[in-house]
C-alpha cells in the first residue's frame, strides 16, 4: 500500500515536469507564428491600432503595415467599438485553427503576449519583434467580427 502511494506521487511529479507550462511566456516553450515577444530595452516603432464596428462591419485601422524583419512594434490597441474586440497577432493558419476553437468557446478571454482581449473604450499595448519574413496578421476572433472583417494584413520584409 505504500509502495504504491509513493509510485503515484513521483509518477504525478514526473508528469508535471514533464508538460511544459503553456503560461510560460520566456520565448522557448510558447508557440508564435509571426515572430516574438519584444524586447522594450531595444529601440520600436509604435503603432496605433484602432477597432471599431458600424453599417454591418467591423475593421481595424489601419488595415494594412509592412514591417521590416527584425523590427520592433509596439501596437498600441485601442477599441473605439461599442461590442467587446480582440487583437491577435498571429499566422493566418493560426488564427483560423484558433477562431475554430472560438466557435466552441466564444468565451475564450486573452491576454497573452500576442493577444488581447478590449473591452468597449479599453486600451491596450503589445510590444513585438517580427523575427520572421511573410505575410501575418491581426484578427478579432470572437466568432463573426473575423467574418466582419476584423482581420489586418502585416508583411515582414
Ligand atoms: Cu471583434
Amino acid at each position: 500500500m505504500n509502495r504504491r502511494i509513493h509510485f503515484v506521487a513521483l509518477a504525478g511529479l514526473l508528469l508535471a515536469v514533464a508538460i511544459p507550462s503553456p503560461g510560460l511566456a520566456d520565448g522557448g516553450h510558447q508557440h508564435f507564428s509571426a515572430g516574438q515577444p519584444g524586447d522594450p530595452k531595444k529601440p520600436f516603432r509604435v503603432v496605433e491600432v484602432t477597432m471599431h464596428e458600424g453599417d454591418g462591419k467591423m475593421g481595424y485601422s489601419p488595415e494594412n503595415l509592412t514591417v521590416k524583419r527584425g523590427e520592433q512594434i509596439k501596437f498600441v490597441i485601442s477599441n473605439g467599438g461599442e461590442l467587446k474586440h480582440e487583437f491577435i497577432l498571429a499566422s493566418e493558419t493560426d488564427n483560423l485553427k484558433h477562431a475554430e476553437l472560438m466557435k466552441k468557446y466564444p468565451e475564450m478571454e486573452h491576454d497573452d503576449p500576442n493577444g488581447k482581449s478590449l473591452e468597449p473604450k479599453a486600451k491596450s499595448e503589445i510590444l513585438w519583434q517580427f523575427s520572421k519574413r511573410g505575410t501575418f496578421e491581426y484578427s478579432c476572433l470572437i466568432p463573426g467580427h473575423r467574418e466582419a472583417g476584423m482581420t489586418a494584413k502585416i508583411t515582414v520584409k
